[in-house]
């Protein structure tokens, strides 16, 4: 397949070009940097350097044999969208082109606006661009779990039967997010959804949780070919800060109660799944939802056994609950399903002490470059 990879440079943009370039695919992987240059703003570095996206490319095939072809540019550029889209005739486009995080929306007016100007408007280009120049390429959106928020009810795949005066209809779950960042995913899903019913488009949108980890088969290769693994309050999820955090010896930050519970998986997982969604398009005027997670857990349970499986090794980790700086249910009802894509085929690898350790192992290689500043929250959804 040609698969085109719309933020390629990205903890899962890189990985996943890697990954379907070693399964024989042509891959071209698309990126303006701006969350290089979002990070380098905001003082967020990731943990490991990792070379541009030409230089990844180069060291990929240095020592794989495989090609990932590099475009640099910005989505959010209509006619350069365009000119890819024609040029490349994607059957698959694989959109991760979005800025990911939920605390940079939330600093302030310009971030909020940067926010929406680049997640809204370049997937508006995707659309437009399969709509005009390549209408039999299949869509697969990253979406997020957050879409759903936490509502007191089970959360389906995407879609929910209402009963209402004695009438029935299926509509899009009923979705309310906690940050900005969250709310342009819903425009996104809403987006994509007009487009397909409307023009037959064809799309899978993956709600995905918190992933976690650095190793792939692709990344291991070499350190250059790392994922951008961030432990900082903007763009390190709380995985990737609690295991930061337990190699610095500074403590856990679980936000205030710690009841928040995530659907979360592993790199690894997201591979897959991306994967499984690409070899099984959806039929023009399809908009398949799958919620993309693997097992869910509370941050107080992600935090006891990252601090008890660091203890194990000679860590001293402690856990700390601190002030929450997102407006968020810390103790709420949680019942997501996730059957669809382990009906397409998905195996699981679980967050195992195992695993935990592999991943404290790694950033222990990297424990010099860990700036203890970076670690506390900056960033309050209420300033
Ligand atoms: N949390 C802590 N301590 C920390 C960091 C986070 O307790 O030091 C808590 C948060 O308050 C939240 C939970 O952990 O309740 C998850 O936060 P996160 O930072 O790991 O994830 P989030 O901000 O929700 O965003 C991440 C990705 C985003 C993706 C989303 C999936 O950055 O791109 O869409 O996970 S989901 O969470 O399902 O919406």
């Amino acid at each position: 397949m040609r698969i085109l990879v719309l933020g390629g440079d990205g903890y899962l943009g890189w990985p996943t070009s890697m990954h379907f370039a070693a399964e024989g695919h042509d891959v071209l992987a698309v990126d303006n940097y701006l969350r290089r240059t979002i990070a380098q703003q905001t003082d967020s570095e990731a943990l490991i350097p990792t070379p541009n996206l030409k230089k990844r490319a180069e060291r990929f095939e240095a020592e794989s044999g495989y090609e990932v072809d590099v475009e640099i540019g910005d989505c959010t550029n209509y006619r350069f969208m365009e000119r890819i889209f024609k040029e490349f005739q994607p059957e698959t486009v694989v959109h991760y082109a979005e800025q990911p995080s939920a605390p940079y929306s939330m600093m302030g007016f310009e971030e909020g606006k940067k926010t929406i100007n680049n997640n809204l408007n370049a997937t508006f280009n995707v659309i437009q661009a399969v709509k005009e120049h390549a209408p039999d390429c299949h869509i697969v959106k990253l979406g997020t779990m957050g879409e759903y928020g936490t509502p007191d009810i089970d959360i389906p795949e995407g879609w929910i039967e209402i009963e209402h005066n004695g009438r029935s209809d299926e509509f899009l779950f009923p979705r309310q997010t906690g940050s900005l960042y969250h709310t342009t995913k819903i425009m996104d899903t809403d987006l994509l959804w007009y487009y397909v019913r409307t023009f037959d488009l064809k799309v899978t949108d993956l709600m995905q949780g918190p992933v976690y980890g650095l190793s792939t088969p692709q990344a291991d290769l070499h350190e250059d070919l790392s994922p951008n693994f961030h432990y900082d309050d903007i763009f390190g999820t709380a995985v990737n800060r609690f295991l930061v955090q337990a190699v610095a010896g500074v403590p856990l930050t679980v936000y205030g109660e710690g009841g928040q519970i995530r659907g979360y998986l592993n790199l690894n997982d997201t591979l897959q799944c991306v994967e499984l969604a690409a070899d099984n398009p959806v039929e023009p005027g399809d908009l398949r939802i799958l919620n993309q997670y693997t097992e869910t857990f509370s941050v107080n349970e992600l935090a006891e056994q990252i601090q008890s499986v660091g203890n194990d090794m000679g860590l001293d980790v402690d856990i700390q609950h601190i002030d929450n700086p997102r407006d968020e249910p810390e103790d709420h009802y949680y019942n997501p399903t996730n059957t669809g894509l382990l009906e397409l085929g998905l195996e699981p690898h679980y967050m195992t002490d195992e695993v935990v350790e592999g991943m404290l192992e790694r950033v222990l290689e990297h424990e010099e470059r860990i700036d203890e500043d970076k670690i506390l929250p900056r960033v309050s959804w209420n300033d």
